[in-house]
């Protein structure tokens, strides 16, 4: 398995969810402007919108779009209890996590990167986001995981787009669970070793 990422990227959140999972695999970087891996693939021929994440399978099969590499990965390995099984209730419920976090939070922050963003867009995205991370801080506060108590995919992305605030001037200390919540998940050794690795 080879998952294309950029350092701390969205591709992150999958690269976490390789390792807590116990994964063998390679990890191999994008340069966003030639198009080019680390390992000297055209990336266009791995995935023509030219965005990570992108995960290749054993069977030569490229998945695509952070939200279903994911579920694929806690899917493969039941065991390590990533995600609740296909078809319950919970299941639904990780669905409603992963794509709020796409949608509402991955994709306000995602336009601050622009460097064509005008002041006044700016702004917008800026409080667009701050009212989404204030209705989660508030759904947070009685439980460590957005499951509850078990760690899912789910935290791993959001963890990884929450530590996208601080290089966009968003400071977090008014989100006291959010806070926490990116702490815990921090010290986590597969966190950890990923952050390392993506340095
Ligand atoms: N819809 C995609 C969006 C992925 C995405 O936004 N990737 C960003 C990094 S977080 C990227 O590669 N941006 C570079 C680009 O769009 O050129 C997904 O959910 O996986």
């Amino acid at each position: 398995m080879k998952l294309y990422y950029l350092p701390g990227a969205c591709s992150m959140a999958a690269h976490i969810i390789l390792r807590e999972a116990g994964y063998t695999f390679e990890i191999d970087k994008l340069n966003l402007a030639t198009q080019l891996t680390a390992a000297g693939e055209d990336y266009r021929a791995v995935n023509s919108r030219g965005y990570v994440p992108a995960l290749r399978l054993d069977s030569g099969d490229v998945l695509t779009e952070d939200t279903v590499v994911l579920q694929y990965l806690a899917d493969q390995k039941p065991e390590a209890a990533l995600a609740p099984p296909m078809g319950t209730m919970e299941r639904y419920r990780l669905m409603e996590w992963l794509n709020f976090i796409a949608t509402e939070l991955h994709k306000n922050l995602g336009a601050l990167f622009n460097p064509n963003i005008t002041p006044e867009w700016k702004v917008q995205q800026i409080e667009m986001f701050s009212r989404r991370a204030d209705w989660l801080d508030g759904q947070m506060a009685d439980r460590p995981f957005l499951m509850g108590a078990r760690f899912s995919v789910a935290d791993a992305y959001l963890f990884t787009v929450i530590g996208w605030c601080p290089k966009l001037g968003i400071e977090i200390d008014r989100w006291p669970a959010l806070k926490k919540h990116h702490a815990l998940v921090a010290a986590r050794p597969a966190v950890i070793a990923t952050i390392q690795a993506e340095q």
